[in-house]
């Protein structure tokens, strides 16, 4: 950047940035340079790797001048700016959302091919960032897509991982993690920026010091950490807006000791360096449930205080009058992993600006907005105070001091309650003395959200009561949304030209538009042409998994898919269940083959590395797969897919070639679900519980457009109440028995009875998310599926009206609901 400070005498370095001329020409011309100067090749030379990287630097040329004018301005202009804070961004690829962006996929793909290059070579080589788990990850990556895509100052922090999410492989049908080394062939979409690094301080103590007559605690920190801020470009679809994701990465203050060095102690010479940069070597493998490692503290304070040092040093003009600071920024935090950014501005703002702490905490108050993800009370964050004293012992000091002042408000509103004292007590007693996150944002937060209707109530009305009652205007829903950009423009060109042919291309940007869809689902020819797509869909996903070694879908299925993280709440197992249950059906004679819908099930999902039971029920995935795929008898018409090593990059192709999405958690435990939001969009029907965000997508698409079944969330409840029984049902129901009985056999593991055994008692005797309870009603909406697919017509008139109906589920109108409920900030165009 051109700084005030430089003074440049050169025209050239007076003149604004510009960008190669938007031409076939002028994209050849500077992808011909990257090639030669940036990658040191000819062309003829050249491999597909050093292809990839110089069309990724020509995006890049593209972007740039608006790039350095956005950032630019956003020192100087006074909009609020958005700055999101999230452990984890699973972005998926970026090549071809930057280029789509940009407006320059047609001309990209005519330059290279006029070099002699087929454009989509190139694609498959992008290593896709998964610096996220699933969901929220997933979440975060869309929701700077709209704000970009809506011109809302906005940056979103980050951890760059050098590992990101496991590679997983299969290796006799269980999951084997292999490290995901996503950097190794370069990293063209971010730049170091090495002279902006920060300094993050732990451990030490504190000590109170006269500042001129007023005492004043410090921190005296034992060690510390330089974050190294990456920048990666977030553009704007067609409107030239491009935002920034800020992802930063742990360098040792001090490189390493050359003395000990020169001694010949090499790997004690390295082990400040180790064990600094072990703070963003890896993601934590976990989803839905906190991993209570030191570490894990260490990455969550490590990205929050240099991004708060970043956005005050760096964002804000240098004589920013801090009383004004919720009028600049708001920091959402997503989920409680950078809730100790709450203490940390607080300290920044008491020890280092010296402003009292009413006038802190007000201003502190303002600033944050807390969006739970979960409602799994496993998975709301504590840490151990023993644990946050060593490592931020200032930050405990204030957390206590934040939490008397909050018990005193409890009292005085409602009594000396000690029962909700303790309940409410931001500081936990049992099992041990912690600090719960969850309660800490949403005393500290301006407002505290839930991810779709059901769950926001659930917050409300259970995991969070007091606070809401304390506090009922505090609480609000927005309901996930996601990126019609990637997950249908992108993902879907076929559907998405069907769509710009009948209502225009303004639906890339203006979901509701695709309501005009309704109309043409009594429409012949659009069915016929809808359906097209469909079948060709399937066609490609067919030929992405041959040529990753896999197999491709069976001709005239239908595809049923079941693709997230593999977890017990959302029941793979169940889903496994009728598989077996339908496959024993045909191999007992109960049914007759010929009546039976030819189904490729499919299953993309990774267990958690540590998570034994997720993993037993890949495993029987696998199992049961090998087996009902290769038996005869069942003459081809039940085929199990799963893929290794699923993916945002995966999901692209899955998702637009989906009959039928399994959305089957039980109530009341899936937050809200997007996998569910992105496959109504691509045209599959939903089968489902009433949970999540499968509520209101229920409610949009219509009853007769969705496939609903089990107990409902007070159902569920009451049901735990009555005390639940598993083996009742088991009992009850023989498809249901046979079906287990058949896996308890032996049957999927070569007669070994032990393979499955835990699996089977543990659904028997503890069944803690349901399967048991919910399977018959399971089986019989799973019945009229089959059913309705048999009426092809009528069925792909209800996919029509499940994507004519979801356009509430996009990510710009997530983004409005936030700007309007919870962030008060407004595009600056
Ligand atoms: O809100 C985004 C998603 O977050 C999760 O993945 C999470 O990790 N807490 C939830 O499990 C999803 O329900 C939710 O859609």
């Amino acid at each position: 950047e051109n700084t005030s400070e430089l003074r440049p005498t050169h025209p050239l370095a007076l003149a604004p940035v510009v960008a190669p001329a938007a031409s076939v020409d002028g994209f050849a011309k500077q992808f011909l340079q990257n090639l030669n100067f940036g990658q040191g090749v000819t062309l003829s030379a050249s491999d597909v790797n050093d292809q990839y990287l110089a069309l990724a630097y020509t995006v890049r040329d593209y972007l740039m001048a608006r790039w350095l004018d956005d950032r630019a301005t956003q020192k100087t202009q006074q909009a609020k700016t958005v700055c999101y804070l999230s452990a984890e961004y699973l972005l998926g690829r970026q090549l071809d959302n930057n280029l789509l962006a940009a407006r320059l996929t047609d001309i990209a793909t005519e330059a290279l091919a006029q070099c002699g290059i087929d454009i989509d070579a190139v694609r498959a080589v992008e290593i896709e960032p998964g610096l996220g788990n699933g969901g929220l990850g997933r979440l975060a990556a869309c929701f700077i897509d709209s704000l970009a895509t809506m011109s809302v100052p906005t940056i979103g922090y980050g951890i760059r991982y050098e590992y990101g999410i496991f590679r997983q492989a299969f290796a006799d049908g269980e999951q084997v993690e292999q490290p995901d080394a996503w950097l190794r062939m370069g990293s063209p979409w971010d730049f170091a920026h090495p002279e902006a690094a920060q300094t993050i301080s732990f451990a030490g103590h504190t000590e109170t010091y006269d500042d001129g007559g007023v005492e004043r605690t410090r921190w005296v920190p034992e060690w510390n950490v330089l974050a190294v801020p990456y920048n990666m470009m977030v553009p704007g679809y067609h409107n030239g807006r491009v935002n920034t994701l800020r992802l930063w990465r742990a360098v040792a203050t001090n490189a390493f000791d050359l003395h000990t060095f020169n001694s010949g102690d090499y790997v004690e010479s390295v082990r400040a360096q180790t064990f600094a940069e072990n703070i963003s070597k890896v993601l934590y493998p976990e989803d839905s449930t906190p991993q209570g490692k030191e570490l894990r503290l260490q990455q969550q304070y490590f990205f929050v205080a240099a991004s708060i040092a970043d956005f005050i040093d760096n964002v804000l003009p240098d004589d920013f009058d801090l009383d004004k600071l919720p009028e600049r920024v708001i920091f959402q935090l997503n989920d409680t992993h950078p809730v100790i950014g709450v203490p940390e501005l607080m300290r920044v703002l008491v020890d280092e600006k010296k402003l009292e702490w009413d006038a802190a905490w007000a201003i502190t108050q303002k600033c944050f907005a807390y969006t739970c993800h979960t409602l799994l009370p496993e998975a709301l964050e504590v840490w151990s105070v023993d644990l946050l004293g060593r490592l931020l012992p200032r930050h405990l000091e204030i957390i206590y001091r934040i939490n008397d002042e909050f018990l005193l408000e409890v009292r005085e509103r409602f009594g000396d309650d000690e029962l909700l004292i303790r309940n409410m007590s931001i500081i936990g007693e049992h099992p041990y003395r912690s600090v719960r996150m969850a309660y800490l944002a949403t005393v500290a937060g301006s407002k505290v959200n839930g991810v779709a209707e059901l769950h926001s109530q659930l917050l409300r009305d259970n995991v969070l009561k007091d606070f809401a009652t304390m506090w009922p205007d505090k609480f609000t829903n927005v309901t996930n949304g996601v990126t019609p950009r990637r997950f249908l423009r992108l993902a879907n060109p076929e559907l998405s030209a069907l769509i710009t042919e009948a209502l225009g291309a303004g639906w890339t940007v203006d979901l509701e538009r695709l309501r005009g869809l309704e109309a043409l689902a009594d429409d012949a020819d659009f069915r016929e042409r809808f359906a097209a797509v469909k079948a060709s869909n399937k066609r490609r996903l067919g030929r992405v998994l041959e040529a990753r070694g896999d197999a491709a879908p069976g001709d005239g299925h239908m595809l049923d898919v079941m693709i997230k993280r593999l977890h017990e709440y959302k029941r793979q197992t169940l889903k496994v269940l009728h598989i077996v249950s339908t496959y024993e059906g045909i191999v007992s004679g109960r049914l007759d083959v010929d009546d039976v819908q030819a189904r490729t099930f499919l299953f993309g999902a990774k267990a958690a590395p540590g998570y034994g039971m997720a993993k037993r029920i890949i495993h029987l995935i696998n199992a049961v797969g090998e087996v009902v795929s290769a038996d005869p008898r069942v003459q081809g018409k039940l085929q199990v897919l799963y893929p290794a090593n699923y993916n945002v990059t995966l999901a692209e192709s899955i998702i637009p070639a989906a009959d039928l999405s399994e959305q089957i958690s039980l109530a009341g435990k899936e937050a809200s679900g997007t996998g569910n939001m992105k496959l109504a969009l691509n045209g599959a029907l939903t089968i489902g519980t009433d949970d999540g965000a499968n509520v209101e997508i229920r409610k949009l698409v219509g009853d007769d457009n969705f496939f609903l079944f089990g107990m409902s969330e007070p159902e569920v409840e009451a049901l735990w109440a009555e005390g639940y029984r598993p083996a009742d049902f088991y009992q009850r129901d023989e498809r249901l028995r046979s079906a287990i009985d058949l896996i308890a056999s032996g049957a999927f593991s070569a007669g070994d009875r032990t393979v499955f055994e835990p699996l089977v008692s543990n659904l028997l005797y503890e069944d803690r998310f349901m399967a048991l309870a919910d399977f018959s009603s399971y089986l019989d909406a799973q019945n009229r599926v089959d059913a309705a697919y048999a009426d092809q017509d009528a069925w792909v008139r209800s996919a029509i009206l499940n994507v004519a109906r979801s356009g509430y589920f996009s990510s710009d109108r997530a983004m409005r609901d936030y700007l309007d409920r919870i962030w008060h900030a407004t595009p600056v165009i």
